[in-house]
């Protein structure tokens, strides 16, 4: 390639008429022609160029790109005599290296080194002077395993990748603490809250159960954003799949009260585009585009603290598999219509996330709402079954 990339230059030097020298060739990099060549023949002779290098000069810093800096402050001088001086490559780079010696290294996602069971490992210069294979990492494996440990590496030990927004719902153990949720998924949704005339606020009947109290069914008390341009509809807008997950604990609800809201007006719980709500029964509803889609035929007010998860992947030829409801981490037969097949998530339109409702007759239900979180895909019963593990023995710190 290097040699390919001078013969060319050299060529057209020549039809140029052109002697090639060194100087002339980087006086000509100098003015910033043909970079990516001034950049191999920055290299000449000693150096081999990094995989991700970029433009050189003569005067210039090294490439940068995805092998990492490679550094190559060039001199000229004559007789195209380059004298380069190279820095160490960043990983996933093959600058050059001094054969024997050692470095950290790790080809896992970056910012997943040293979170969960995540280690960097150790490459060793080779004989060419190229970077070795990276031994001894440990890098992110599906969370599947039901062994207390985070294993893609997401710093819990329930499923992290594909997540769109968590809420564990440990700010406080009582009152109303920091005034707000805090999404702990990246790019952090945040929600404010909004007591409703004081009826709502934190709780902790247990160590590693916190959660947010609605002490009586039927008010406005909510935790809220606004969605629009926000991840949710990004994310999830268009989309045909996706995991909803809840830690909660239902005294009581009456028709429609609702648990979680994606719609387009707060104050109208049928304006719904994505939701939960209870039917008189105290059976959690799925709603799609305003449409029921799917019903526990469950009475949560008889369950106790519950993981209630709801699986959904329009693609599925199977009706009853577009929707799927588990109760700690457990499949149940779901009652109501499934989405018909490819239906998409509308929420070009949608301005509001709830959690509880302020919706028309205030109807948030008698509850306590442990943890809440979508993920942007339908996770397998398997993933779900290892977060109900995690999360039914600890829903602040899974
Ligand atoms: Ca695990
Ligand atoms: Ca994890
Ligand atoms: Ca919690």
């Amino acid at each position: 390639m290097r040699r390919a990339t001078r013969e060319r230059l050299e060529a057209w030097m020549s039809v140029m008429g052109t002697r090639w020298q060194g100087t002339t060739a980087l006086l000509f990099c100098g003015m910033g022609f043909l970079s990516a060549a001034c950049s191999a023949l920055s290299g000449l002779d000693d150096f081999e160029i990094g995989s991700g290098a970029g433009a050189g000069s003569v005067t210039g810093t090294a490439g940068s790109g995805p092998g990492g800096q490679g550094g190559a402050g060039a001199s000229g001088g004559n007789g195209g005599v380059v004298v380069s001086s190279g820095g160490e490559g960043g990983n996933g780079g093959h600058g050059p290296c001094q054969p024997g010696t050692t470095r950290s290294c790790y080809t896992g996602p970056t910012g997943t080194e040293g979170v969960g069971v995540c280690r960097v490992g150790v490459s060793t210069c080779t004989d060419e002077r190229t970077w070795g294979e990276c031994e001894g990492e440990i890098t992110p494996s599906p969370e599947l395993i039901f062994n207390d440990l985070d294993d893609d590496c997401g710093g819990t030990t329930l499923v992290d990748g594909d997540l769109l927004v968590r809420y564990l719902i440990n700010e406080a153990a009582t009152g109303l603490g920091a005034g707000q949720l805090f999404d702990s998924a990246s790019n952090p949704m945040n929600l404010a809250l909004d007591t409703g005339g004081a009826a709502l606020f934190f709780t902790e009947p247990s160590p590693g159960q916190r959660g947010l109290r609605w002490p009586t069914r039927a008010t406005n008390a909510m935790a809220w954003a606004h969605l629009t341009g926000g991840k949710i509809q990004q994310r999830l807008g268009s989309q045909k799949a996706a995991t909803l997950e809840f830690v909660l604990d239902v005294d009581g609800t009456d028709a429609n009260m609702t648990l979680f809201f994606i719609g387009t007006d707060a104050l109208d719980f049928s304006a719904d585009r994505l939701s939960v709500r209870f039917n008189e029964l105290e059976e959690p509803r799925l709603y799609v585009n305003g449409s029921m889609v799917g019903q526990l035929p469950i009475n949560m007010n008889t369950t106790g603290r519950s993981v209630l998860q709801i699986a959904i992947d329009t693609t599925q030829e199977t009706a009853s598999n577009r929707r799927r409801f588990y109760l700690d981490g457990i499949l149940q037969e779901a009652k109501g219509t499934p989405p018909a097949r490819d239906t998409m998530f509308d929420l070009a339109s949608s301005v509001v996330f709830l959690l509880g409702n302020a919706g028309q007759g205030l109807r948030s239900p008698e509850a306590t709402l442990h943890y809440a979180a979508i993920y942007t895909r339908a996770l397998s019963s398997l993933e779900l079954r290892n977060n109900a593990t995690a999360l039914l023995a600890n829903d602040d710190a899974p």
